[in-house]
């Protein structure tokens, strides 16, 4: 899955592809590069960020979904319903959902739906967060929320940095499995976010592309079925190496 933020703010790329133009033809690179999905979205939900109104987050999204929509699968990566039923008749076939809560939206158009976990709202979310047990609290929200979703086709995403810390980040990735485990297909981002920064000497955005890489080659090597990325060439070609061993 290729992000194509038609955003401002974005914490990698924001501001980059705001003229539609230059979002399609990124949208296109992407899929030349052998992104499956393009995942279009017009809210930014880096820590911190102010949420968009309606109005302005349909005027980003559904040109860019409309002209997409022909040669790839899209999904519209969003926390409104008005703006997932919109995409969903603009041509995006899957709802992308940090709120965990469209999945009557997705339903009623037959669509996907990723189910993410996120702890409050991106404005609050990495104040202090705090559970007992990451992993298993994570996997009874996901699994909670997939089983009552009424849409076939659900995937579910831990939500990294999402309301989580480091710590917390890590314990996710290293267990994984008892994600996968559910029977879910399981949806990973760890793209470019600021806990590869933490790890790597403070990288900053434009220096985590390896980062980046390696943890979506363990995503994929512990059973995730899609991971979501800024840097689609390098990750597939690390995807393809993974699927020769
Ligand atoms: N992370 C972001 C946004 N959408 N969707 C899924 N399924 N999983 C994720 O981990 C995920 C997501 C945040 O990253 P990004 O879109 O790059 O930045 P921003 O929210 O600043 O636009």
């Amino acid at each position: 899955m290729g992000v194509l933020n038609v955003t401002p703010d974005s914490f990698s790329d924001g501001g980059r592809w705001v003229d539609p133009e230059a979002a399609v033809t990124h949208g296109l690179r992407m899929v030349a590069e052998g992104a499956d999905v393009v995942d279009v979205g017009g809210e930014s939900t880096r820590p911190g960020a102010d949420p968009v109104p309606v109005d302005e987050e349909l005027r980003r999204v559904l040109p860019v979904i409309r002209a997409l929509a022909a040669h790839v699968r899209v999904s519209i990566d969003t926390r409104k319903a008005r703006v997932a039923e919109a995409a969903l008749e603009a041509g995006a076939t899957l709802v992308n959902d940090v709120s965990a809560s469209l999945a009557p939206v997705a339903a009623a158009a037959g669509a996907g739906w990723v189910a993410i976990h996120m702890r409050g709202d991106p404005r609050t979310m990495q104040q202090a967060p705090a559970y007992d047990d990451v992993v298993a609290e994570v996997r009874a929200f996901l699994v909670e929320r997939a089983s009552s979703a009424g849409t076939p086709e659900v995937w579910i995403d831990p939500g990294i940095g999402f309301g989580k810390t480091l710590d917390h980040n890590l314990t996710l990735l290293a267990h994984l499995r008892e994600l996968v485990a559910t029977g879910y297909p399981v949806v990973v981002g760890t793209s470019r976010k600021a806990f590869l920064g933490r790890l790597t000497g403070d990288a900053p955005t434009t220096d985590r592309v390896e980062a980046s890489v390696a943890t979506a080659a363990w995503a994929l090597s512990q059973g995730a079925a899609m991971v979501r990325v800024h840097d689609v060439a390098p990750t597939v070609r690390a995807a393809r190496m993974l699927s020769g061993v």
